[in-house]
């Protein structure tokens, strides 16, 4: 099944010639229900040539723990059994992605370079310098979104209100069956040496890795097969509550699945497909799906059209404004990025959701709000708010370093995607929570009482 054109760029203007075929994986580690797999196929198949999945190994990436590499890499093992028994080879290329890459396509006489679509600056870099180096056709292709980033909107959208129909309107055209990749038929006389070939590969791997190993691993398992059985789990015990549930901390009524598809082990368009399918468009699934679908989508066109999605210069007019007026407002609590990293504020429910995510590499979505939003409350200034809200997601949560991050904290502190609310100090007109909001919401006790032990 041929991929919708409108999921593909090319990065240069270099013909596909003959040659083995490389898919480039890097947002997206799976094997099922991935265009750009199955793009990279088609081109193999149409060559009659042999097809190779590679993924580059950074040595660092943004401040990735063990926590998340271990995660990841687990995941990747899984791919490559997959694709073994597929007959692709699978390489792990390990130091300077975008060079390493360059260096495989230059040394195996590649024909064609597929790689998949990801809106973050330091994935676009390496994308460039590999079609300007690698003198090899390059293609992209948008795996993660179910309609395409590029095609989705031309220009950055105020929120989810004037995405939300364009989206809508693409769906039909998008939210289609996921054809899976079939055994290939060519290979290579010698073909490369197969990452992980030995059970203790991975285990080997991931004890040398020189990162930051003093935030443990954590009990989520990693790869397709638990991605799935967690999506089977949530569509059958939990769907039908979520839009009742998805806002209540203490009970277990989100979907939990930000993990598998931070890393790309499972295919949102699996999930919508699914999740629709098993709520035959109930008000619960429709809620979810808003947040699956147009949320998740409205965080990658954030990030692709404003390079400033991490920076206070990325917030909108409004905000700016409204920053510059309340910047020396006395704040009633101050606290460095050290205290909150260590739980070590006056507020329990803060300090509770802080233990959460640092102990589970998880926290409640409607906490991370309030998370975030009383860092801007007990920081100097919006810019150090900003910092110290990324730093600690992006270390400790499973599913940190991703748009929907970027997007998120935007939202909290900087009012991005939202409107002007009624002015106050420190805030100004950004939207202010408190916890006498969450305690109308859920029961804050019980919920401080899982996570803090004192
Ligand atoms: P569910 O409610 O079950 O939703 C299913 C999926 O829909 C999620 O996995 C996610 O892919 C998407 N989704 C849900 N809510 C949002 C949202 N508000 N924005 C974008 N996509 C959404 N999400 C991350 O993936 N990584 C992050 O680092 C991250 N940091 C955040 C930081 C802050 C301050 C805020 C306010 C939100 C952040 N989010 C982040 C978005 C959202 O909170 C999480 O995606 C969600 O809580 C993940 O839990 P879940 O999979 O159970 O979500
Ligand atoms: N992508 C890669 O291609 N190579 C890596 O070594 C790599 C490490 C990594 C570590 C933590 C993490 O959260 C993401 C990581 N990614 C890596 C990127 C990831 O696949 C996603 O592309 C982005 O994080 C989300 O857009």
């Amino acid at each position: 099944m041929a991929v919708d054109p409108r999921r593909i760029s090319l990065l240069n203007n270099i013909l596909v010639s003959a040659g083995p075929v490389v898919y480039w994986m890097s947002r997206d580690q799976r094997v099922a229900d991935n265009w750009a797999l199955t793009h990279a196929q088609n081109l193999a198949l149409e060559r009659q040539a042999p097809l190779i999945v590679v993924f580059a190994l950074a040595p660092a990436f943004l401040g990735a723990t063990i926590r998340q590499y271990g995660f990841m890499l687990r995941g990747l093992a899984q791919v490559a059994q997959r694709l073994e028994r597929l007959n692709i080879p699978f390489v792990l290329l390990q130091g300077d992605p975008p060079a390493e890459v360059s260096r495989f396509v230059r040394q195996n006489a590649v024909g064609a370079l597929v790689t998949d679509f990801d809106p973050l600056r330091i994935k676009r870099t390496w994308r460039d310098k590999v079609a300007a180096d690698a003198g090899v056709a390059c293609i992209e292709v948008d795996a993660h979104n179910i309609v395409p980033c590029r095609i989705a909107s031309p220009k950055p959208e105020f929120g989810a209100y004037t995405i939300r129909p364009k989206i809508n309107r693409l769906l039909p055209d998008f939210l289609t069956d996921i054809p899976q990749p079939v055994p290939h038929p060519y290979t290579r006389d010698n073909p490369p040496q197969p990452a992980f070939d030995k059970v203790d590969a991975i285990e080997l791997l991931v004890d040398s890795l020189p990162v930051d190993r003093s935030v443990p691993e954590t009990a989520v398992s990693p790869g397709e097969a638990s991605a799935h059985s967690y999506l089977h789990d949530f569509i059958t015990n939990c769907l039908s509550r979520y839009g009742d549930l998805r806002n209540d901390p203490n009970a277990n009524g989100q979907s939990g699945l930000s993990p598998w598809l931070h890393f790309g082990q499972l295919s949102a368009q699996r999930v919508a497909l699914e999740s629709a399918r098993a709520s035959g468009g109930n008000a619960s699934g429709a809620s979810f799906l808003e947040e699956l679908i147009i949320r998740r989508e409205l965080s990658d066109n954030f990030c692709w059209y404003n390079l400033n999605y991490d920076r206070v210069e990325g917030f909108p007019e409004w905000s700016l404004k409204t920053i510059a007026q309340h910047r020396h407002d006395r704040r009633e609590y101050l606290y460095s990025a050290e205290q909150f990293e260590n739980a070590a504020t006056h507020d329990r429910l803060w300090n509770a959701a802080q233990m959460e995510m640092v102990s589970s590499g998880r926290m409640h979505g409607y906490l991370r709000m309030y998370w975030a939003k009383k860092i801007l409350e007990w920081t100097e200034s919006p810019e150090a708010a900003l910092e110290t809200a990324i730093y600690l997601n992006d270390r400790y949560q499973l599913d940190g370093r991703d748009p929907n991050g970027y997007a998120g904290i935007a939202w909290s502190i900087g009012g991005v995607h939202d409107r002007a609310w009624g002015e106050r100090p420190v805030f100004g007109k950004i939207r202010y929570m408190n916890d006498k909001g969450c305690r109308r919401k859920f029961d804050v006790d019980r919920y401080a009482g899982m996570w803090l032990f004192s």
